[in-house]
């Protein structure tokens, strides 16, 4: 009998485990077909990931599974040489509606304070790779904070963001009061928060949230051109750059300064450095070679 077929048998939950199994036996070039999510190459030099929430009948609901579904392919592309960015997107009608709430009804505070309750979250704004979140309809809830995880937020017109915890008796648990409040600042992310109001693209842009509208069906592609613009650069400055502008939202402003200081001092002990300098000054593109 086979491993897998004496797995099936054995584990309760079969499916979980079976998951686990396709996961544990995978290479790290070779993705296993998840569940919950889409994920392909794409770019001229097939060098930016693309990631795509796929639970449409419940509007992408981040359940446990979805999400350990984005957590293990984020670790797969960061570990993966010939990926340079990634991009996470949805569907027309929604990036994500929010964590699911159905799985979450019955928890006690035990089991949310305790354990691995939607414990694979971290590993998103861990990536030392940039990821690019590429947003169509509702970004709500823990949909609008896994989209504030990412790096960078292209939005689609009809785009709508929010943090509608307070309208089910809770609270935003993975940065909505923090990194909406940096975003956009302390008056409308108190009152996002507050009263669960959505905002739409266009304010979402004005506010500093996104860095692009576009018509919903240019967000992904030119999230793509875009990644593969990062990707076309050095891997190791760019991760070194990634780290540096996140330690802003860290420290002080003289710790900042000091920690961005030592890491420019740093790039001159790499070799893209010193080729991306050279390679100016003799008017050719530089080859990078990520060391
Ligand atoms: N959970 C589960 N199911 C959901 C859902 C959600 N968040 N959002 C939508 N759905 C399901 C609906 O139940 C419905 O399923 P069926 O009834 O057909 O089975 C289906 O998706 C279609 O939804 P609607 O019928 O409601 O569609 P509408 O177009 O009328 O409305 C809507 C769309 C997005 C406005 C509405 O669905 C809505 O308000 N959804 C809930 C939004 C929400 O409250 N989100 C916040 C959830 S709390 C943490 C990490 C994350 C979090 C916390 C901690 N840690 C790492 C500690 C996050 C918490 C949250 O996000």
């Amino acid at each position: 009998m086979s491993l897998s077929r004496i797995a099936f048998i054995q584990c309760k939950d079969s499916l979980k485990f079976t998951r686990l199994l396709s996961r544990r036996f995978a290479s790290t070039s070779e993705l296993p077909k998840y569940e919950y999510i889409l994920t392909e190459k794409k770019g001229e030099k097939q060098n930016v990931a693309v990631i795509t929430l796929n639970r449409p009948k419940a509007l992408n609901a981040l359940c446990d599974g979805l999400m350990q579904d984005v957590g293990d392919a984020v670790s797969r592309f960061e570990n993966d040489e010939t990926v340079g960015a990634l991009v996470i997107t949805g569907s027309e009608k929604a990036f994500a509606a929010g964590a699911d709430i159905k799985e979450m009804q019955d928890h006690t505070f035990a089991i949310a304070a305790g354990g691995n309750f939607l414990g694979q979250w971290n590993l998103i704004s861990k990536c030392k790779k940039p990821i690019i979140a590429a947003v169509n309809g509702y970004a709500l809830g823990g949909g609008c904070e896994l989209a504030m995880m990412c790096d960078i937020i292209y939005a689609g017109d009809k785009a709508k963001f929010g943090q509608p915890e307070i309208l089910i008796g809770t609270i935003p648990g993975a940065g909505g009061t923090q990194r909406l409040t940096r975003a956009v600042g302390k008056s409308l992310a108190m009152e996002m928060c507050l009263t669960g109001n959505q905002i739409t693209a266009d304010i979402a842009e004005k506010r500093g949230l996104v860095s692009k509208v576009l018509p919903p069906d240019q967000v992904v592609p030119e999230a793509i051109k875009l990644g593969e613009k990062i990707a076309s650069l050095s891997q190791l400055t760019v991760s070194l750059c990634k780290d540096s502008v996140n330690t802003a939202y860290e420290t002080t402003l003289q710790e900042g300064l000091k920690y961005e200081k030592r890491t420019f001092h740093g790039t001159f002990s790499t070799d893209d450095r010193k080729e991306g300098m050279k390679a100016f000054i003799e008017k050719r593109p530089p080859q990078f070679t990520n060391s």
